[in-house]
């Protein structure tokens, strides 16, 4: 590779990678509800990623008992009641500008007795966010993702699981860095209540958190600095009969919402977007997040992360043209 095209590959990751984030306002329909942590547990993370390799000082990593909620999370204020077919999203704090780094959310849940004090034990997957644009290598490094730019984590709730309370966890997984074991783990809860159903259990797998994910995980040491279009691999979980999933492995078929088929429906006898209309149109053909994976092909040059403590650090020009023209010298 060329220095200059080295170059250009450093700086787009040091761009993309320049805003961390987190998550505390509330998504109903995409209209805000309440303030900010009303009902979206505050942590003591900052914005600063979870890690299982150089996380940053005073974070943790996705082996720690807070990986649940976040470093030191604390019960909020308030319950947000929700419906089947309801989109709920968790919205970016500290100006909201953007989901800037590649890589997939998620959406778990795990019922409780009281949201707001409880901490939650079994966490089901109830929405993956994959690839919604097919295209280039390029583009699979930036907005190839369905999250790419966006300012929240969405998910559906399902007709298939029990009224009551539960914490729902969104989470971004930044992948930019996961080809050296430094995937970016971004996450916050909620607190809702589930009302208008009518399933007696929760449909699928369960997992724990801490737990759900290992450092060996082939969805987390995916490298998107090859000639990789596809993500055949998602972290986690299954999602559980009822839930959806946005996009796909490679993008095929664009942004769409798939509803996962199975498990029983609610009274109002759909998959779940019938109560709502602003909630997206499910469909039920079956999803094809793993149907086309392929192997990912080896890549020949991959950039370092930088100054490896991950992203969002200073990074000058220089130390990228320095660094550029060292992996350039390595390679040669
Ligand atoms: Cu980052």
């Amino acid at each position: 590779m060329k220095t200059a095209d080295t170059l250009a590959a450093i700086l787009g990751l040091v761009s993309s990678a320049s805003a961390h984030y987190t998550f505390d306002k509330l998504l109903i329909n995409d209209q805000q509800v309440g303030g900010d942590s009303t009902y979206i547990r505050k942590h003591t993370n900052g914005y600063m990623p979870i890690k299982f390799k150089n996380a940053p000082d005073g974070s943790i990593t996705p082996l720690d008992a807070d990986f649940s909620c976040n470093k030191g999370a604390t019960g909020a204020p308030q319950v947000i009641t929700v419906k089947a077919g309801d989109k709920i999203g968790l919205r970016q704090a500290f100006g909201a500008n953007g989901i800037q780094h590649p890589g997939p959310s998620q959406v778990y849940i795990s019922p409780v007795t009281n949201a707001k004090t409880d901490s939650g034990s079994d966490w089901y997957k109830i929405h993956q966010s994959l690839v919604c644009r097919e295209g280039s290598a390029e583009s699979f490094k930036t907005n190839a993702w369905c999250s790419w730019d966006e300012n929240n984590v969405w998910g559906v709730i399902p007709a298939t699981i029990p009224n009551g309370q539960y914490l729902l966890r969104g989470e971004h997984i930044g992948l930019h860095g996961a080809h050296d074991g430094q995937a970016e783990f971004y996450t916050s809860c909620a607190q809702i209540e589930v009302t208008g159903n009518s399933a007696a259990s929760i449909p699928g797998e369960s997992v724990k958190f801490p737990g759900a994910y290992q450092v060996a995980d082939a969805a987390v040491n995916f490298s998107v600095w090859g000639r990789s279009t596809s993500y055949p691999v998602a972290p986690g979980p299954d999602v559980i009969p009822g839930g959806t999933i946005r996009g796909s492995a490679s993008g095929a078929g664009g942004d769409k919402l798939q509803t996962v088929p199975g498990g029983a429906s609610s009274g109002s006898g759909n998959n779940g977007g019938g109560s709502n209309n602003n909630s997206p149109a499910p469909s039920v053909t079956a999803p094809s997040a793993t149907a086309s994976a392929t192997p990912q092909p080896t890549p020949s040059n991959e950039p370092g992360n930088g100054n490896g403590k991950g992203c969002g650090r200073s990074f000058p020009r220089r130390a990228a043209v320095a660094l550029a023209a060292k992996i350039d010298a390595e390679a040669a």
